[in-house]
This record gives structure tokens, C-alpha cells and sequence, in this order.
């Protein structure tokens, strides 16, 4: 029996943050942890790439180009959505999640998945460095877990010469 499990090893490893702007009260400090998580595991810092889009809507469309580029191990996807009086907050949230989980399977690269969804800014706060952690932090670690899994587990048959 083989068992694979990932580890938090960051030695050699590019990785691609995509950030909203929206709510960047909340988004700035999940980058602050992702890339301080990244830092602790061993991530240079010039290995790490930031994209900032205006919200959690258009994270998919560059998360798919960072993941394409093959410059990456993986990219980390961040951002805060807040429940408004409309059901707008739905549509951004399911977009978000549904296209970041479409730019993983299609094109093999992990991309992970921090688009903190509350009812209000302090649930979102209080897990943005606050008494429930920071998820960006948990983020950068989702990631170079699955980048080291992805290495070592078997490709598609024909995949590789
Ligand atoms: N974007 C977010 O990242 N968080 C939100 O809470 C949010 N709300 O509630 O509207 C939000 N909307 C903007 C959206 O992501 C797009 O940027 C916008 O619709 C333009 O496409």
C-alpha cells in the first residue's frame, strides 16, 4: 500500500496569489498571511506573484492565465464576499467558487480556494488574522500540500514520453 500525503515544503516552489480589492479591509490581510505562510515554508519572496482584480467575480478569469502560464505550482485565490440586502451576494459568491474549481480540473494545476464567503465584516475579519486565524495563511499551506501531492502522484497514462 502507498499512502500520499503532502507536506509544507516551499523549497523551489512559484506560487501565483489572485486577490479582490473588494472588502480589501479583509483581502489585504489574507494576502498578509498567504504570503507569511508561504515565507514560513520557505517560498522566496521573489518566487511569489500578486494580481489584484477589482472582486471575487473576476478571480476564475486570472487564476485560468496564471494557471496556463506553467509558471506556477499552484495559485492561491482570494477574496471576501459579504452578504448585502440582494442577491447579488449569492451570484458573486457561486461564480467565484464554481469558476475557481473550473480552472483546477481543466487545467491540472492547484488552485486553491480562500474566497471567504460571511454574513458580515466581523465573521470575515475574525478569520482574516483575527480569533479564527488567517485563512490566507491556511491558503499558502492548502497549496504547497497539493503542489507536492500533484508532483507525486501518477500522471495520465501517456501524459509523459
Ligand atoms: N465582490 C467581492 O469580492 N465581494 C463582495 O462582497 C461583492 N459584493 O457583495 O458585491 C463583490 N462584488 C463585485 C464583483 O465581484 C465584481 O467585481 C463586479 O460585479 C464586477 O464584475
Amino acid at each position: 500500500m502507498t499512502t500520499f500525503v503532502g507536506v509544507h515544503d516551499g523549497a523551489g516552489r512559484r506560487i501565483a496569489v489572485v486577490a479582490a480589492r473588494f472588502n480589501e479591509i479583509v483581502t489585504g490581510k489574507l494576502v498578509d498571511g498567504a504570503i507569511a505562510g508561504l515565507a514560513k515554508h520557505g517560498v522566496l519572496d521573489e518566487s511569489v506573484d500578486v494580481a489584484w482584480v477589482p472582486g471575487a467575480f473576476e478571480i476564475p478569469l486570472v487564476a485560468s492565465r496564471m494557471a496556463r502560464s506553467g509558471r506556477y505550482d499552484a495559485v492561491i485565490c482570494l477574496g471576501a464576499v459579504i452578504r448585502g440586502e440582494t442577491t447579488h451576494f449569492e451570484l458573486v459568491a457561486t461564480e467565484a467558487a464554481r469558476g475557481i474549481a473550473q480552472v483546477a480540473l481543466e487545467t491540472g494545476v492547484p488552485v486553491i480556494f480562500e474566497v471567504l464567503a460571511t454574513d458580515d465584516l466581523g465573521q470575515a475579519e475574525s478569520r482574516a488574522g483575527g480569533a479564527h486565524g488567517n485563512k490566507g495563511w491556511e491558503a499558502a499551506e492548502a497549496a504547497l500540500e497539493m503542489a507536492w501531492l500533484l508532483d507525486r502522484l501518477p500522471e495520465e497514462e501517456g501524459a509523459r514520453p
